[in-house]
């Protein structure tokens, strides 16, 4: 059975979602959403979205649309952008939403996940996490410079929709080319991977390092392995996170595999970009005070941070 998509976004994670979509067998059509008129002239003038993996180059000719003038309903949305700018994305299409739409959301953090499906309740929400990594070297040319894994799970409660297919929906998405396995328990994957952001993205611009600095260097890796610490002890505490055991070693395993990284916020900060920032420390510290609970490393680093956002450069 084919079906259509709709992707939000046009930052690497969009691009790259979206090309591999556009060589998938069952996706019968394809548009990329976008806020600004220039992002949809430079897409109308590329003509598409060039892809490179390895010494591979793909092009995949991607239709755009601003998000304003979609006129057509939706059936399958994809939520590329950052965590802070998808509940206005969504509000901005939710009139082209019927029963049968399925939201898939793409986002690090765990709060805007949680919000999203409280909002729609009248759809299937989905969330992905991946470790894929991928960074744009021009607009609409994108690199997939890491090779991870993505998770696919169920965020509206169950019962709720009598059409909810996993496997319709893992069939109509790149399955095999990014790794995607069906988890039915996607909340306890976001959560795992919200601490391990907490974890190592601030800290990277702290430092302004690539990941591996992390565990290299004394001083750094002290700092980390109290903050972990100190994210376990808060999210132990809180009773809408499923347990996190020994947050440390589980940090250093990612830390591992993806050494070489320029972390998300990091690649933002040195383009001026907003972060995701808000979703990870901070939104730690909101848990942390919501149940009394002392974060004095957490703090520091939320304060460094905004010390040292501007001054990060390549
Ligand atoms: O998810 C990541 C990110 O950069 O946002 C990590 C796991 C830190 C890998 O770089």
């Amino acid at each position: 059975m084919g079906g259509g998509w709709s992707v939000i976004g046009a930052g690497a994670m969009a691009c790259l979602w979206a090309a591999k979509l556009w060589n998938t067998p069952h996706v019968t059509e394809l548009i990329l959403l976008m806020r600004r008129q220039e992002q949809q002239e430079a897409l109308e003038s590329a003509k598409g979205i060039r892809l490179y993996e390895g010494d591979k180059e793909l092009f995949a000719p991607v239709r755009g649309a601003l998000i304003s003038q979609l006129r057509t309903p939706i059936s399958h949305l994809l939520v590329c952008t950052k965590a802070q700018d998808v509940e206005i994305a969504l509000a901005s299409v939710a009139h082209l939403f019927d029963a049968n739409t399925c939201i898939v959301l793409l986002q690090n953090g765990v709060k805007v996940q949680e919000k999203v499906c409280r909002l729609y309740t009248s759809q299937m929400v989905y969330a992905l996490s991946t470790s894929q990594g991928a960074y744009l070297s021009k607009q609409f040319e994108v690199v997939h410079a890491g090779f991870g894994q993505s998770y696919l799970g169920l965020l509206s409660p169950l019962g709720r929709h009598t059409s909810h297919s996993p496997k319709a929906l893992l069939q109509l998405l790149p399955s095999a080319e990014l790794n995607i396995q069906w988890d039915e328990n996607i909340t306890s994957r976001l959560w795992k991977k919200f601490a391990i952001n907490c974890a190592i993205n601030a800290l990277t611009v702290i430092h302004n390092c690539r990941n591996a600095e992390l565990l290299r260097n004394q001083e750094i890796n002290s700092t980390l392995k109290a903050l972990c610490q100190e994210i376990e002890f808060i999210l132990r505490h809180c009773r809408e996170c499923p347990s996190i055991a020994d947050v440390y070693s589980q940090v250093e395993t990612v830390i591992k595999a993806t050494a070489e990284n320029i972390s998300s916020t990091l690649q933002d900060a040195r383009l001026g970009r907003p972060t995701e920032f808000t979703h990870f420390n901070p939104y730690l510290c909101e848990l942390a005070q919501k149940y009394q609970l002392p974060n004095p490393i957490n703090e520091r680093v939320i304060e460094q941070f905004t010390a040292n956002l501007a001054r990060v450069v390549d």
